[in-house]
């Protein structure tokens, strides 16, 4: 935590200086009001009672500044410090694998940066401000106490201790109560995350009142833990409250009697000893709230850790294999799979892919088809190692895909994911996320200039409209009001299924990639929309190997080779009129097809 707060020393030494001068004020108070009792109000002397007062006046002033800058010189320690630590988190979990992120969830994920980094933020605050203000005003106190009169700090002996077992017995039933409250929040944020993102399918099932009681059995529950912890607490004050009234009472007694014996101790000192008393066995209830937060945040730190320091496995080259880390060299989008097998890192026992062989070269179109589970998408997916295979390897460029530093290898793939995910901007943006470019450049210069000037500024054509052009893309876009300055809603809902498609696909054509993956990315579009897209990459990327999944006959029978999976195997491959001869189960999908009429030609 230290190395988050490095930067910020500065700050954290500048506020616990300034508490000084605001709590230096608050322990002289009391002192004076005695001397302006003893020696002003009892003595009918009105120009001690003056002169002191103005002097009050003004320390209290001096006071009140110390306090307030301390407060600033605390927030910022406090708050760049939860600004860095978030953006940690950010970047930490933008590294993170498909794994996990699965692991951790979500849910978990969003609670970490948020309400975690706040706790952690607040013992940041705390440490420099009531930590030290704390400390300070008990030590400082008890001296102030002391010089009133030893009588008084015998009285405060006799208290502290009581106390003391108070505070600690509190804490120690709470604190255990934190990691709970910790843990059902994430549930209740996980529950919430799950439902607003599928609210559309819990309409559409007319389940509100099932799902609200799903969440409410985590809400409660979260509740619950909280009033528990909260009760506990509720006895902390008024048991102290009952301790201090009774030393309260002592020091009247003390410092009645001698009074009356004449033994030295003034009325005003008493008055000083009782608000020097509250200020000292209140500060252990303080301790106690301070212990809280740190409790509180040590919980939270933990969490905050445990992301931070999971390693970033899938971005590392991996040396274990004692290969040689991948080179630029030789860009080809060569493809091959040798030997490969492949199960989900939470289920190992489930072979997923099974003994997988082939080989794309360079400018080819490999089509993989296969019933729905065959393992189409977890195949696709080993080739810009969103996973690691369990055996064998996958190459490209001739090299294994575990030896290139992530950039590169995902560089030279463009792939369109089966469940589409657009961003809430721009249709321009959006297409332009995938180039390489400094999109936010070209985007606020084309959107200033209107589409046309691209080319005049640039001199070159506009890549976003020759990349929608291609995804057949162009036509709709240009049919909506705005255009390609069109606002994306979130998740994409102002847009159908195809047109959702052909944007994904014009944001990973635009980046001219060695290797084109389509993860049944024609599935949303009609036959004639298809063809032309599958004709527009024949004649733009003739040279770009490109890997079609598809469930249709349709989308696959140009391809120059077809791989038939079938429970994870390639069952069959070869040329669409190679495979109507050789394979049963091609037939069998192009008879199912046929009948439907969707084999075109
Ligand atoms: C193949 C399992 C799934 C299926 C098999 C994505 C995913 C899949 N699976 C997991 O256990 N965890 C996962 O995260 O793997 O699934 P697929 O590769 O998605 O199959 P597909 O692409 O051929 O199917 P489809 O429906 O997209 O045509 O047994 O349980
Ligand atoms: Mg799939």
């Amino acid at each position: 935590m230290l190395k988050y707060l490095k930067k910020y020393w500065f700050y954290c030494l500048l506020a616990p200086l300034f508490m000084m001068g605001e709590l230096s004020m608050d322990l002289l108070q009391p002192d004076m009001m005695a001397t302006i009792v003893d020696d002003g109000v009892l003595a009918s002397n009105m120009e001690v009672i003056l002169t002191e007062g103005v002097r009050m006046v003004l320390l209290v002033v001096f006071g009140g500044t110390c306090g307030v800058l301390c407060g600033v010189f605390a927030n910022i320690a406090a708050q760049e410090f939860g600004n860095d630590i978030r953006k940690a988190l950010f970047s930490r979990i933008m590294d993170f694998s498909f794994e996990q992120t699965d692991r951790f969830t979500t849910g978990s994920l969003v609670t970490r940066i948020t309400n975690d980094v706040t706790q952690v933020e607040q013992m940041v605050m705390m440490s420099v401000r009531s930590l030290v203000r704390c400390v300070l005003m008990f030590v400082g106190g008890i001296y102030m106490l002391y010089r009133q009169s030893p009588q008084f700090a015998l009285v405060a002996a006799c208290g502290l201790p009581f106390v003391t077992v108070i505070v600690v017995v509190t804490l120690k039933k709470v604190s255990p109560l934190y990691t709970v409250i910790q843990q059902k929040l994430d549930r209740v944020n996980s529950c919430m995350q799950e439902n607003i993102a599928g609210a559309r399918v819990v309409k559409a099932y007319v389940k509100e009142d099932y799902e609200l009681e799903h969440f409410s059995g985590a809400n409660d529950s979260l509740c619950d833990t909280n009033l528990q912890a909260q009760t506990i607490l509720a006895f902390l004050n008024p048991s102290v409250n009952i301790i201090l009234n009774l030393c309260v009472v002592g020091v009247l007694y003390v410092g009645g009697y001698t009074v009356r014996q004449d033994g030295g101790i003034t009325p005003g000192q008493t008055m000083a000893a009782i608000t020097y008393l509250s200020l000292i066995l209140m500060r252990i209830v303080f301790f106690a709230n301070i212990f809280q937060t740190f409790t509180r945040a040590s919980a939270s730190w933990r969490r905050i850790r445990e992301v931070l320091d999971t390693p970033v496995v899938q971005t590392q080259v991996d040396e274990s294999s004692g290969g040689v880390p991948a080179q630029a060299d030789g860009q080809t989008g060569e493809i091959e799979f040798r030997d490969v097998s492949f199960a989900f890192p939470d289920a190992p026992e489930n072979l997923v892919l099974d003994h997988i062989s082939f080989r794309a070269k360079q400018g080819e179109t490999i089509a993989i088809i296969g019933s729905t589970g065959s393992g189409k998408t977890s195949l696709v997916q080993l080739i810009p190692r969103f996973y690691d295979t369990t055996d064998g390897e996958v190459l490209v460029d001739g090299q294994n895909v575990r030896m290139y530093p992530m950039q590169m290898l995902r560089d030279k793939i463009g792939i369109v994911q089966q469940k589409t995910e657009l961003f809430s901007r721009s249709i321009r943006e959006n297409i332009l996320w995938g180039s390489e470019e400094k999109y936010e450049e070209i985007a606020a210069c084309a959107a200033a200039d209107g589409t046309d000037n691209f080319s005049a500024v640039y001199g070159v054509p506009d890549p976003v409209s020759r990349a929608a052009g291609i995804a057949q893309a162009e036509e709709f876009i240009l049919r909506t009001p705005d255009g390609y300055e069109t606002q994306v809603t979130e998740g994409g809902h102002s847009l159908s299924g195809g047109q959702k498609q052909r944007i994904s696909i014009a944001r990973a054509v635009i980046k001219n990639p060695e290797i084109l993956i389509f993860d049944d990315s024609g599935s949303a579009l009609d036959l004639k929309t298809e063809a032309a897209l599958y004709e527009a990459l024949n004649r733009e990327f003739a040279d770009t190997t490109r890997i079609i999944v598809a469930q249709r006959i349709f989308s696959v029978k140009d391809a120059d080779r077809i791989l038939v999976l079938d429970n994870g195997r390639i069952c069959a491959s070869g040329t669409h009129e190679e495979l109507l001869q050789s394979s049963d189960v091609y037939r069998e999908i192009c008879k199912s097809q046929l009948k439907k009429g969707e084999i075109g030609a």
